[in-house]
């Protein structure tokens, strides 16, 4: 039985090809899920993952598989409907199944045979079975899966073509920031996997370099912390030589000993969403955790960085308490905190959160031509309606924002600050030239997209 599972592009994110330049092999990340679901897999099923981003393969010239398995982010729904109906066309069987199948169920069901809802550690075997004997049904949920029962990704699929090897060792966020689908989809319950499993997963990444994918790694209480730092100890007594990167809430720089002992078990880089530079910000959002009071961020970001860990921090723009000048703002916020790295998005309204049920209610999504507009969710457009910005305004927030923290100057003084304190001079050289490039990308990108909204959507801000 021949099983293929593919990863859709996003032509406006994706770097379809990888032989263009070596460095993208850097801006690619492994779909984590997929190399999960063919660990759950049996062995008589034969499986190819096929990751649209590395490169769109003719299927028609391909051998026909008996399966089809599609993951999709939102961003990507689009060209998984593509790829479904050309496969159903061929009479193949097509399974969809992650976040955007579990938030927009109904939609998805449109497009292929059978979806899988939640987590699918405890439902892909009765998927599978059914599909080899005929019986599929168009509905299946996982619901949340016993963390103990999380097997190890296959890691020897995908073996080329990316500088990151992937992994996960907990599931879950109590948080449950207004944006965000981490708790709608993964729950509120933080789940950890048993460290034995994690570092014998370690074991079977093959590239140095790994991204740790958890939402949040140390978790909010104390026992959390504690795990952590068991894991930490525990992957450094494994002597790995792995180095890796993950995110965090800013209480990770709230204990020595985990900051030592993230450093030892290969911690590198953290990325941090500090999201708003404002209290008021902070508190439409639900990010309890920053308002801590007393909370000094930038001698947060400090303390991680005395360990050498890069730290690139995340802001959004387009909350209503933003108003013109927001851009700067952040930017001054950004180099304030003195992170490596900025990462600013806007504020998007993605299907299952609560920002998704208010923004609809107030008529406040402004892309809502689906599935086609779908491609735009991917945080780097403006889809939604601001309450103090017009989309021309939102986006010369950005602009000015990205402008101001990745000038030349400022990546200089950033640069010879981490040669100074001799945290990685190069690679925060690399890491600021990268992000400032992708501001002419998303210029391009931004002109086009406000010439179709201004025709079919109005582009001026909520009037609530
Ligand atoms: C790692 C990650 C990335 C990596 C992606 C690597 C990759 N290609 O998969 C990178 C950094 C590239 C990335 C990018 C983006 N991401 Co991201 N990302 C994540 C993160 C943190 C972990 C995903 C993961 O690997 N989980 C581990 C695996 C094992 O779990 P899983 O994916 O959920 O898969 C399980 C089930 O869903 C199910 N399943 C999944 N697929 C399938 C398919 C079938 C057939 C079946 C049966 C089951 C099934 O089975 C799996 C095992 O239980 C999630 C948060 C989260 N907790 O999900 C956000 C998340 C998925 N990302 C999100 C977003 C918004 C984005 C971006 C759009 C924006 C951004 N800048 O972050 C871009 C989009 C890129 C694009 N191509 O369009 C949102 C998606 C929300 C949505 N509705 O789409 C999430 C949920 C975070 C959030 N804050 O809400 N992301
Ligand atoms: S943004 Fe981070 S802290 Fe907030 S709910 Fe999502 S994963 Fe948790």
């Amino acid at each position: 039985m021949r099983l293929y599972l593919i990863n859709p592009s996003n032509p406006l994110v994706s770097i379809v090809n990888i032989k263009e330049s070596r460095w993208n092999r850097y801006r690619v990340w492994k779909p984590l899920s997929l190399m999960v679901l063919a660990g759950l897999t049996p062995p008589e099923w034969e499986i190819s993952i096929i990751d649209e981003n590395i490169g769109v393969p003719d299927y028609t010239i391909m051998p026909r598989p008996d399966l089809v398995g599609i993951t999709a982010f939102t961003s990507q729904a689009n060209r998984a409907y593509v790829a479904a109906a050309l496969f159903r066309s061929l009479g193949v069987p097509v399974i969809m199944g992650g976040i955007h199948a579990t938030m927009c169920l109904d939609e998805v069901a449109e497009h292929v045979d059978s979806v899988v809802t939640g987590e699918a550690e405890g439902v892909w075997a009765k998927v599978l079975r059914d599909a080899q004997l005929g019986t599929l049904k168009p509905r299946y949920d996982g619901g949340l899966a016993e963390i103990g029962d999380v097997s190890a990704a296959r890691h020897d699929l995908l073996a080329r073509g990316y500088a990151f090897g992937a992994i996960q060792t907990t599931r879950g966020c109590p948080l449950n920031c207004t944006f965000c689908s981490v708790t709608a989809f993964n729950g509120a319950h933080y789940r950890q996997r048993p460290i034995a499993n994690v570092v014998r997963e370690f074991q079977q990444v093959r590239e140095k370099y790994v991204l740790v994918v958890d939402d949040n790694l140390v978790g909010t209480r104390p026992e959390h912390i504690s795990r952590a730092k068991e894991l930490f100890r525990a992957l450094a007594e494994a002597n790995l030589r792995k180095e890796w990167v993950a995110q965090a809430t800013i209480n990770f720089a709230d204990d020595e000993e985990l900051l030592t002992l993230a450093a030892k078990a290969g911690c590198r880089g953290i990325f941090i969403g500090f999201e708003s530079p404002s209290p008021e910000g902070l508190h439409e959002i639900g990010k309890k955790f920053n308002l801590l009071k007393g909370r000094d961020f930038r001698a947060s970001v400090r303390r991680i960085q005395r360990h050498k860990i890069l730290v690139v921090g995340s802001f959004i723009i387009g909350l209503d308490v933003d108003e013109p000048g927001i851009g700067v703002r952040i930017a001054q916020a950004g180099a304030r905190y003195g992170v490596d790295n900025l990462n600013v998005l806007f504020l998007t309204p993605l299907p299952g959160t609560r920002l998704w049920d208010r923004m609809k209610a107030e008529n406040r999504i402004a892309c809502d031509t689906f599935p086609e507009d779908w491609k735009y969710y991917t945080l780097t457009f403006p889809v939604a309606r601001y309450k103090h910005l017009s989309v021309e305004g939102v986006i010369e927030e950005m602009t000015s924002c990205d402008r101001k923290f990745y000038s030349i100057p400022r990546i200089l003084v950033r640069v010879l600050r981490s040669a100074w304190q001799r945290r990685r001079p190069l690679i925060s050289l690399v890491g600021n030239l990268s992000y400032r490039s992708n501001i002419r990308v998303g210029a391009r990108a931004y002109a086009d997209f406000t010439r179709k909204r201004r025709n079919k959507h109005d582009s001026t801000a909520w009037s609530g």
